[in-house]
């Protein structure tokens, strides 16, 4: 069966793949999951319908006969359990990359989002000023932290795995800040996340929403 998922009808990040749809499109990607996308906007995703598949009206949701999830990382961890490619099948391996799925999730992701809220959301408070470099502080200490881990491996255990494609795309959203940067390895482990054919795909499809122009190739 052909799952389903949602999607910005219209992305505030005009394409570049940050909302978080990408990562799920990237997920069936690479496992060659056939899928099609459904487009909401602001008002729909907060209207009863959608709320029955995402109680905090949120995008992305995936949709499969019966079975309706939200969250990309459950999402991404469905698709990675009933499809070869995304997880080793070695138990221990297997707990590892999952490991790396929460990290990346938990403890990734999380201070960058908290940069986002305060530049974006909160932007015009008067502590935005004092409180953005104590951000960008825990960001680092992150970064740092991740970047020893990483070493000069191409991907954080082994053969790329589910916990790769999340960490990538969480690091992503602090490319126009400059900060990866300043942790060469962690710049190159992106690049070659957004170099693998897989994301190529689902970027090229996420950006046609926004251009209106259906991917070629
Ligand atoms: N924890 C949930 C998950 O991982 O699925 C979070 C889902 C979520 O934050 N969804 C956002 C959403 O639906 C889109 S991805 N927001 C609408 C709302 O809450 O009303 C977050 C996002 C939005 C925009 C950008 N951007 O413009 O760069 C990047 C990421």
């Amino acid at each position: 069966m052909t799952p389903t998922i949602t999607a910005f009808e219209s992305s505030p990040d005009r394409g570049k793949g940050l909302a978080r749809d990408m990562r799920v499109r990237w997920a069936l990607e690479e496992v060659g999951q056939p899928y099609e996308v459904r487009l909401v906007s602001f008002s729909a995703m907060k209207e009863p319908a959608h709320r029955a598949l995402h109680p905090f009206g949120q995008i992305p949701t995936y949709e499969e006969g019966d079975l309706a999830l939200f969250e990309s990382g459950a999402i991404v961890f469905h698709i990675a359990e009933r499809h070869a490619g995304l997880l080793p099948e070695d138990a221990d391996a297997r707990a590892r990359a999952i490991t790396w799925m929460f990290a990346a999730l938990n403890t990734v992701e999380a201070p960058i989002i908290e940069l986002q809220t305060a530049k974006f959301a909160e932007g015009d408070k008067p502590w935005t000023a004092e409180r953005l470099p104590l951000i960008k502080d825990r960001i680092r200490k992150r970064l740092g932290e991740l970047s020893d881990r990483l070493g000069d491996a191409d991907w954080l255990d082994g053969a790329f795995s589910a916990g790769d494609l999340l960490m990538v795309h969480a690091l992503l959203r602090l490319k126009p800040s400059g900060m990866l940067d300043e942790y060469p390895n962690l710049a190159a482990y992106v690049a070659r996340g957004e170099a693998r054919p897989a994301y190529k795909r689902a970027f090229a499809a996420q950006l046609a929403v926004f251009t209106g122009k259906a991917p070629t190739g």
